[in-house]
């Protein structure tokens, strides 16, 4: 399958992640997606090719416009405060300040538009979050216009970001834009299988109240594990989209087999909906050597499943998401990308 990439994702690169009490070094960093790209040539995956730009109106599809005015101007509005470093929220509306009154201080709205802080918002932040969607449209426009499966090399990932909340790396829910705009171009039935290790909880909340995205996650269980306030197994979606959100939370020290049985519940569900069009959330910090992560997935394991996700035979978008064992993930990428070309017709 052909790999959509370019090296705007190197302008998204922050000095400082606050992990477990301590600044460090951020886990999602730029020699991610420069570790996959070596070895989708290396492995002779198939062509490399640059995004097209798609502009603001399939990110205004599904992110409120006031969210994204925020951020395109914080890194900048952060400067010009007067506050040194990098953007970084540390107070929120939380359960008992809730109001409709967004902040204007810059301090208040990074705390508003935030749901965690370990992800700061640094100058190129917006650029590269902007060329990272635009690499997930281009690889949805190839699946869209016949090709089996594209991979878009997306970086920064998406998966965290709510209709107006940005964090876990996130910046634009790049799986949630290529859905939409997948139906937007004439889709009926899209489906968003989320198997990063951690809960797409952005892509949830934005598709939870509908039926024409079906949203499974299989991830760490909240109890342990970030985003920790949602990806439980009882949220099914809501109203008219009720019984088309499907988590499969999984323990600490889970292996391939427990992961393989819900990819399998997940595929079957996939195919009862009867999807036109798969979009996979592909995070490979599944990997047992994974620094942020609990599960046990061995290399060989990426392209097993890679093999059972071609058997549905959907037109397949793969979009990067997570995965910071920096060594290991363009193996463990590519691994599942290769697994899903031996199988596919
Ligand atoms: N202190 C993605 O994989 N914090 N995001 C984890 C470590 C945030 C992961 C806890 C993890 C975000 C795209
Ligand atoms: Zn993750």
């Amino acid at each position: 399958m052909r790999t959509v990439y370019t090296d705007k994702h190197r302008l998204r690169d922050a000095k400082i992640e606050i992990h477990e009490g301590t600044i460090v070094a951020p886990f999602e960093c730029p020699r991610r997606a420069e570790i996959i790209l070596e070895r989708v040539i290396s492995q002779q995956l198939g062509q490399v090719l640059a995004p097209n730009a798609y502009g603001l109106e399939p990110v205004l599809a599904v992110h409120d416009a006031g969210f994204v005015q925020f951020l395109e101007t914080c890194a900048s509005d952060w400067a010009a405060a007067g506050f040194g470093g990098e953007a970084m929220a540390n107070c929120w509306p939380t359960r008992t300040m809730n109001s409709p009154h967004i902040p204007e201080m810059i301090e208040g709205k990074i705390g508003y538009y935030a749901l965690a802080s370990e992800t700061t918002v640094s100058e190129g932040t917006w650029e590269a979050a902007l060329a990272s969607k635009d690499v997930a449209l281009t690889a949805t426009d190839l699946v869209l216009s016949g090709e089996r499966a594209a991979f878009g090399l997306c970086r920064p990932p998406g998966h965290h970001v709510a209709f107006d909340q940005f964090g876990g790396y996130c910046f634009l829910n790049n799986a949630a834009i290529a859905a939409q705009h997948a139906l937007t171009k004439g889709a009926k039935r899209a489906a968003v299988l989320d198997v990063d290790f951690h809960h797409g909880n952005g892509t949830q909340h934005i598709f939870y109240k509908r039926d024409d995205v079906l949203f499974l996650s299989i991830h760490g269980d909240p109890l342990h594990a970030f985003p920790h306030f949602l990806g439980h197994a009882e949220e099914e979606g809501e109203g008219a989209g009720h019984g088309f959100n499907v988590n499969y939370p999984l323990p600490p020290g889970t292996t391939y087999d427990s992961w393989k049985a819900a990819l399998n519940q997940a595929l079957a569900r996939i195919e009862a909906y009867d999807a036109d069009t798969l979009i996979i959330s592909l995070g490979v910090d599944t990997f047992k050597e994974d620094p942020i992560s609990f599960f046990k997935l061995e290399s060989d394991d990426f392209t097993d499943y890679g093999r059972a996700i071609a058997a549905l035979n959907l037109p397949t978008v793969f979009l990067l998401e997570g995965g910071y064992a920096v060594e290991q993930v363009g193996i463990n990428a590519v691994n599942v990308l290769q697994g899903f070309d031996q199988a596919a017709d």
